[in-house]
């Protein structure tokens, strides 16, 4: 089982609570309100999450499928074989699935993800595909410091796999503390890991505000989670799902709008928005290649190689310890 100790219990997104109760409460009490991205995933928001990786304008998933499917010959060489993969996060298995069919006689697979049902269907669905792959899951919140059980006997080297652009969620300073996190456990091995790209702006404001509002229905499935987990009255039409590019800070936020003046209780307690005030839920921070490459060498990483599609929408990378 993974442990824990004050001293490096530390959360790298700034969100100091983990239950989504305590977590929403200080985020509605905060100026600007804020709660952190990480509680979009309920059954719900992840069903909501698989449905936004299929829609046209939300290019990463693809672009990064198609990476992965292009260049699946040199990772297998770049990254070995016998190794044990360790994926931050559980996601639907589909890029997972990609990555280990390329590789040689992988030996183990070691999802980390803060929901223990997640984890446990991630695991089982594999499992009946690749019976000779040791599954391992383990129970963490990798935006703060975990372990790792020892390795598989037979694992030549432990290689993390983080797609997605997840990284994207950090601020710039807590991404780096994640790799320097990521490095220490992986010392040895390395990290493929997905970094979406600074583009036109039109391009990023189409893959959030898509023309069938899945994204929206995302972003407000979090108060939707609230009234059914905490007994809140966050009025559906009460609300709009606002997310825009900030070119200077590099990086597209997703807000809640109130459209009125309004009084929300919430487990109790009682907050108040004015028109146009909002909750902010998500910050989704894009990088340059070469910004990227910095960021991961600063971290203890030697940036190895890197793959871009045509148009350069979105970077696979691949990064030694
Ligand atoms: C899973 C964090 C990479 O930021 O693009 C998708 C989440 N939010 N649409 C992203 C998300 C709105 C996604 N990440």
């Amino acid at each position: 089982a993974p442990t824990t100790d004050g001293a490096r219990d530390r959360p790298l997104d700034g969100a100091e609570d983990d239950d989504f109760r305590s977590a929403l409460l200080a985020g509605l009490a905060a100026t600007p309100k804020r709660v952190s991205c990480k509680f979009f995933y309920d059954a719900e928001g992840s069903a909501l999450f698989d449905r936004i990786c299929t829609l046209p304008e939300y290019y990463p998933t693809r672009v990064e499928l198609d990476l992965l499917e292009r260049h699946a010959g040199e990772l297998a060489v770049l990254i070995g074989p016998d190794v044990e993969l360790v994926e931050f996060g559980a996601g639907s298995g589909r890029k997972v699935r990609r990555l280990l069919d390329a590789l040689r006689r992988p030996r183990a697979y070691v999802p980390v993800d803060i929901s223990g049902e997640h984890l446990h269907q991630a695991a089982s669905r594999l499992r009946a595909d690749y019976p000779r792959l040791g599954i391992r899951p383990v129970v963490a919140d990798y935006t703060r410091a975990f372990d790792l059980p020892p390795s598989v006997s037979g694992a030549q080297r432990r290689v993390g796999f983080f797609p997605g652009s997840t990284i994207g969620n950090f601020a710039p300073e807590e991404a780096a503390g994640f790799l320097g996190m990521a490095a220490a456990l992986l010392d040895g091995g390395g990290l493929l890991i997905g970094v979406d790209l600074i583009k036109d702006p039109a391009l990023l404001h189409a893959a959030y505000n898509d023309s069938q509002g899945v994204t929206a229905a995302f972003n407000k499935n979090l108060l939707a989670r609230a009234n059914r987990e905490l007994g809140a009255d966050f009025a559906d039409d009460g609300f709009a799902h606002y997310a825009f590019y900030q070119p200077l800070a590099r990086r597209v936020e997703m807000h809640l709008v109130s459209l009125v003046a309004q009084r929300v209780r919430v487990a109790g307690r009682e907050f108040r928005f004015a028109t146009g005030e909002t909750l902010h839920t998500e910050n989704s921070y894009k990088y340059t290649v070469e910004e990227f490459r910095s960021l991961a060498a600063q971290a203890g990483f030697v940036p190895r190689r890197y793959w871009t599609d045509a148009a350069r929408l979105f970077s696979l990378h691949w990064l030694e310890v």
